[in-house]
């Protein structure tokens, strides 16, 4: 019998620094409410889905920065999403800023959970590859201080087992970079989840301005085909800020294809019927790793993943 993952793409458009925890999750609420009325077994809310995005600016204060990260998950104003999910019966994916404090020492990370329908955390991933600078560059019309403001995670690429497969999680930045699906991909990821928040303008390389879109969904459509895996990517979009943010959220199937998009660069929730069989025919035949795939014959150094001797 077919595997079907009903997932909801739970786009946001912009979120103001003046908006609370509590006004941003009233608008998680309702698309989640939305998301339970069309049958979908999880939802995926953005990177960063509590908050603007913080690191398009220049912060040197230490409270006003930890003002911007969640210090428990749930905290007072997130619990009734974990509420709600119960209620629902529909687990999430939430992309928010993490100040962990570790033998008196705070660390602070861009993280990410994968929830259940039981509202219990299945499994929480920390951003790896962190984009941008640390220092403040007042020049450029919007910083990206994520080497800054976050710790490169040191959670790996975790694959859990849920929703009736291997489910992933990656975020942002970490989808330009084939290893962050391989990892996964070595592991039998079957779906892959991320948000982002992605300026359309690129200080750094303006002249690929117009190819920010396309870039966005080469990276995901090929990551998703190239390891025979759903991969759902999820947007804040919009003027957010001042900066302008593509959406373009969707959801690729193994094959490639996106087979769901918004259209819009607002709060808009998309659903799409995912089955997790269609990851079997690739990984059995085109992406069959341990018939095709020789690393002993790349005369690279492959990095040890901790994924063990799925390596081969
Ligand atoms: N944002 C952007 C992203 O990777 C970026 C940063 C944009 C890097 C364009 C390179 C080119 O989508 C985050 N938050 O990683």
């Amino acid at each position: 019998m077919a595997r079907i993952v009903t997932v909801g793409i739970a786009q946001l458009g912009p979120i103001r620094r003046s908006e609370s925890r509590q006004d941003v999750v009233v608008r998680l609420l309702a698309l989640m409410e939305d998301a339970a009325r069309m049958g979908a077994d999880l939802i995926v809310y953005p990177e960063a889905a509590l908050t603007a995005f913080f690191p398009h600016w220049w912060i040197d204060d230490e409270a006003e920065l930890d003002s911007w990260f969640e210090r428990e998950m749930p905290g007072a104003a997130t619990r009734p999403l974990f509420e709600a999910a119960r209620r629902l019966r529909i687990g999430f994916h939430l992309g928010y800023a993490e100040l962990a404090v570790a033998d008196g020492r705070k660390r602070r990370f861009n993280t990410a959970i994968l929830v259940g329908k039981d509202g219990a955390i299945i499994g929480k991933y920390r951003k790896i590859h962190l984009p941008g600078y640390a220092d403040h560059r007042p020049e450029q019309p919007f910083q990206n201080l994520e080497k800054r403001y976050f710790e490169v995670g040191n959670l790996g690429f975790p694959v859990w087992h849920a929703f009736g497969g291997r489910v992933g999680v990656m975020i942002c930045n970490d989808r330009r970079w084939p290893e962050a699906y391989r990892v996964m991909g070595l592991q039998g990821v079957e779906l892959v989840l991320l948000g982002y928040n992605t300026p359309v303008h690129n200080p750094a390389m303006p002249e690929t301005d117009d190819l920010t879109n396309f870039h966005n969904h080469l990276s995901m459509q090929a990551g998703a085909y190239q390891n025979a895996t759903w991969v759902v990517g999820v947007a804040k979009a919009g003027v957010e800020e001042g900066v302008d943010q593509i959406g373009q959220s969707c959801v690729i199937a193994p094959s490639g294809e996106i087979v769901v998009q918004c259209a819009t660069l607002g709060d808009e929730l998309q659903v799409a019927r995912c089955d997790l069989d269609l990851c079997a025919a690739y990984k059995a035949n085109i992406f069959n790793f341990a018939k095709h795939r020789r690393v002993e014959h790349y005369g690279l150094i492959v990095e040890r993943t901790g994924a063990g001797d799925v390596l081969g």
